[in-house]
């Protein structure tokens, strides 16, 4: 977590000075440094920038490069602090459970039967299912669209998903979204996602805020891109979680590409998880692809959310193996960027780790779990793609909240307010605007 290793004579929050304002000369003693703890066994030295290339007949075209060791070698997992043999495979199984839907989904696309696009967390199952798997029962979530696998973790069926990119009357949403705008706040303490890049982070901020005020400290975990981060709401989630101490776990997915913007162009710190230090709470940098590092990290943000001791940012660091959704080829992502990472092929990586560092999946073992995998996957195929289209009668059900059916009561206690006299006087604000 972000460790202040000097302090600052003017430390105390009170008696701080504002950054530029000081009147007085500094000293070696007024330098306050941080740092930023990084569990990565590996740190790739990539970059791309922008270079012009001319076509046979002249024209200029702007296209990315790539520069760095890109034949560094595949670093090891890092064995977690906490995670058994058994939890260990589990994840394991839900990294395969999530690629395996996402290739049956692009499936379903080619075969015409999706209404509207698909989004791929290829390359980032480790980083949606490990982070899932930290969370205790009564802790919340809310999904990007990466974070496919976060759901399947959290108890959704792989039917689900399917079926509501195909639209069916059996999906999540009944047919009325295409993609993954559906949340269950009943039983799997689900936030639906939000298109608004960072909208989340103050939600799921408000979510610990609510359980809080019912007695209960609990972990929001949610997840935003290398990209959205840069949103002004990003800040505003962040920094009032930070203020109210909310057990917000954030994950930034630092994937490298934010649509065809490369991460070079979005921002201008080195690591994203330096932007912890300007919010006041710890930040971590992880391999994104080692499902270990993502869960230990993910656990120890959880376990202080619990404690009440606030929010915590986590910096996962991968690649978006694929273009932006299933219509983006992703020609513009050098060819050896691509490369380099799929070596680190988060599901490849761990399979290696369980079946022949710790050798705890035979190989026979290992082949029998991907059987299994993809036999539920058929399964769940054959439920989605049996489910029927919703009836046109259907699409004006459920729009107006009719006889209280979507009461939200509250879930951990009744919310525990300062009992004020009563009196409230309606002049108040206008009295003091005077
Ligand atoms: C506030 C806002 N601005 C722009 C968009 C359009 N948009 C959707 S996804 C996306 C790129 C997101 O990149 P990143 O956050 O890095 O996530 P990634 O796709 O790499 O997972 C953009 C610009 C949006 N949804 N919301
Ligand atoms: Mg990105």
């Amino acid at each position: 977590m972000v460790i202040k290793k000097k302090n600052s004579k003017h430390g105390a929050n009170g008696s701080r000075r504002r950054n530029g304002a000081s009147q007085f000369k500094s000293t070696a003693t007024d330098l306050r440094t941080y740092s930023i703890p990084d569990t990565r066994l590996e740190h790739p030295d990539l970059s791309v920038r922008q270079a012009i290339e001319k076509d046979k007949d002249g024209t200029e075209h702007v296209r990315y490069e790539v520069t760095g060791d890109l034949s560094a070698p595949v670093p090891p997992i890092r064995d977690s602090k906490y995670l058994s043999k058994q939890q260990c495979i589990e994840i394991y199984r839900y990294m395969l459970l999530n690629r395996k839907m996402e290739i049956g989904l692009e499936n379903l696309y080619k075969q015409g039967k999706v209404v509207g696009g698909v989004y791929f967390g290829l390359g980032q199952e480790a980083c949606s299912c490990a982070s899932a798997y930290a969370l205790d029962k009564d802790d919340w979530f809310a999904p990007m669209i990466r974070n496919q696998g976060a759901l399947l973790v959290r108890g959704f069926r792989a039917s689900d998903t399917m079926m509501q990119y195909m639209a069916k009357a059996d999906s999540p949403t009944k047919g009325r979204d295409g993609t993954s705008h559906f949340g269950d706040i009943e039983k799997r303490n689900m936030v639906s996602p939000i298109s608004m890049l960072g909208d989340l982070i103050p939600v799921l901020s408000g979510v610990a805020l609510g359980a809080r005020l019912q007695g209960r400290n609990i972990a929001t975990l949610t997840w935003i891109g290398d990209g959205g981060q840069s949103t002004g709401v990003t800040y505003e989630g962040i920094n009032f979680a930070a203020v109210q101490q909310l057990g917000l776990v954030l994950f930034v997915e630092s994937n490298l590409w934010a649509y065809s913007t490369p991460s070079e162009m979005q921002y201008r710190v080195k690591d994203l998880a330096e932007r912890a230090i300007g919010y006041g709470i710890p930040g971590i940098i992880v391999d994104g692809t080692d499902a270990c590092q993502v869960y230990d990290a993910a656990r120890d943000a959880v376990e202080r959310a619990h404690r009440g001791e606030g929010p915590t940012m986590i910096e996962a660091k991968m690649m978006r193996m694929k273009g932006h959704a299933i219509h983006d080829a992703a020609a513009y992502v050098p060819k050896p960027m691509f490369d380099f990472w799929k070596k680190r092929d988060p599901i490849a990586r761990f399979e290696n780790y369980l079946v022949k560092e710790k050798k705890w999946l035979t190989v026979k073992e290992n082949a029998e779990l991907m059987s299994d995998v993809e036999r539920v996957i058929e399964a769940e195929r054959e439920i989605a793609v049996n489910s029927p289209m919703p009836t046109p009668e259907s699409a004006e059900g459920g729009i107006f909240c009719e006889d209280g059916c979507h009461e939200i009561k509250p879930k951990y206690g009744m919310p525990k307010v300062k009992k004020g006299t009563g009196n409230y006087k309606e002049t108040e604000a206008a009295v003091h605007l005077k």
